[in-house]
């Protein structure tokens, strides 16, 4: 068949709109019609060429949601109809990964994934003359069409608006899982997230879910600072604005009664920055602060801070997909929405077209959006 997509076509380059070929689902794959996909900033860091694996020509986006409209040989658990939220991270049930219940990085698929490829080494997408398109991170949701495996597709309730639920797809479920499966924060915690975009911000509410008491917000941009108290913020830092390093800053705001050594419980860095990182590591409390790191840096930044700081008990920890299994997790992640238990709508500040795509990744650089949303 044929579909609309907007395609990487070189690093750096603005997304062109195209029709493209899609070939149907092979064995054990899902023919998708995306309704709505949102725009993450791994979208704009694979787009700008920081991510070594990245590769073009390429259908970039990962965080839809859609409605299956074909399913090839072998595939059980889904039928045409039902709706769906694409997932990056599978969850096949059976690999060492899945089955070891230490995380939720399933391994069946992730080295074709990586080489924007469909399991059996081969791509769907093609351009009208014939040069390949590859997939990306196994989803490829800026396309009105997608193939995508059954392990990676998590099946969800259909009176669920698919404008809103696809943020499901990365940004809610990778900034609430990071609170509640990686970091498992508990009541009266202390927290700081450093930036407050579409991630950062549910971080912070899940955070609020967690009952953590108090929640510092750290960004560079002021205007962050209302929207990280609609979600449960109690303290904003804006490192421009104070005099001295933020970690002193932090540690010394942390202090608690009669805990005077000050440091966060709990730490997350959603800014994918390395000295950003050292910092939120270093303002953990000592013996048991635990920083979460969600940012994805470039091809080739590093991360170091002293070895004294985790030989005093400071845990340094990454996260992806806010450990989340996807089948399994975000179908009832999609009924925390629908029960009033977490909040989507406000976070999504902008709507386009396809066409448009280009300008959300404009409101991204410029600080102007928290999530643009792609309508079909
Ligand atoms: P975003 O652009 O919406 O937000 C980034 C925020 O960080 C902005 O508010 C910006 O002002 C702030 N910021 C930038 N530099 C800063 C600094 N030095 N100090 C303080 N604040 C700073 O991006 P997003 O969609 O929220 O994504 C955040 C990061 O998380 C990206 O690196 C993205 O690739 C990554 N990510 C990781 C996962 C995962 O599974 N680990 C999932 C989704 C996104
Ligand atoms: N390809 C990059 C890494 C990108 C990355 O870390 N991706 C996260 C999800 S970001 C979603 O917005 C992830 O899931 N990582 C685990 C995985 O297996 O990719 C690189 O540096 O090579
Ligand atoms: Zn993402």
């Amino acid at each position: 068949m044929r579909t609309r997509a907007a395609v990487a076509v070189a690093p750096g380059k603005p997304l062109e709109i195209m029709e493209v070929n899609l070939e149907g689902p092979k064995a054990g794959e899902v023919l998708v019609e995306i309704k709505a996909t949102g725009i993450c900033h791994t979208d704009e860091f694979t787009l700008s060429g920081a991510d070594p694996e990245g590769l073009f020509p390429a259908i970039l986006g990962h965080e839809g949601a859609g409605v299956v409209l074909e399913v090839g040989e072998g595939v059980t658990t889904l039928k045409p109809g039902d709706h769906v939220i694409p997932l990056y991270t599978p969850e096949c049930r059976e690999c060492p990964s899945c089955l070891s219940r230490k995380t939720n990085l399933c391994t069946s698929i992730r080295a074709t994934q990586g080489a924007g490829m469909m399991p059996d080494g081969t791509t769907r997408f093609t351009m009208l003359d014939g040069t390949p398109i590859h997939h990306y991170m196994g989803c490829s949701t800026f396309a009105n069409h997608t193939v995508v495996p059954e392990i990676a597709l998590a099946k969800v309730r259909q009176d669920a608006p698919f404008d809103k639920i696809c943020y499901i797809g990365c940004g809610v479920t990778t900034g609430v899982g990071a609170v509640i499966n990686t970091a498992k924060v508990e009541i009266g915690a202390t927290a700081v997230v450093f930036g407050l975009g579409g991630i950062g911000l549910n971080v912070i509410q899940g955070l609020k879910l967690a009952g953590a008491d108090m929640i510092i917000g750290v960004d560079l941009n002021n205007d962050k600072k209302e929207w990280g108290e609609k979600f449960g913020m109690t303290h904003f830092v804006n490192p421009k604005e104070i005099d001295g390093d933020i970690v002193p800053h932090i540690v010394e705001m942390t202090k608690r009664g009669a805990d005077q050594i000050g440091g966060a419980d709990y730490t997350f860095d959603c800014t994918g920055n390395t000295t950003v990182m050292r910092q939120a590591l270093e303002c953990a409390h000592r013996g048991w602060g635990e920083s979460i790191v969600i940012g994805v840096a470039a091809a080739g930044a590093e991360i170091s801070t002293r070895p004294f700081q985790l030989v005093t008990g400071r845990v340094w920890k990454g996260t992806a997909f806010g450990g989340a299994r996807g089948r399994t997790d975000v179908p009832k992640i999609v009924d925390w929405y629908m029960d009033g238990k977490i909040e989507i709508d406000s976070m999504i500040t902008h709507t386009l077209k396809l066409e448009d795509i280009n300008k959300g990744f404009d409101l991204m650089h410029a600080g102007e959006s928290i999530r643009s949303v792609v309508l079909y």
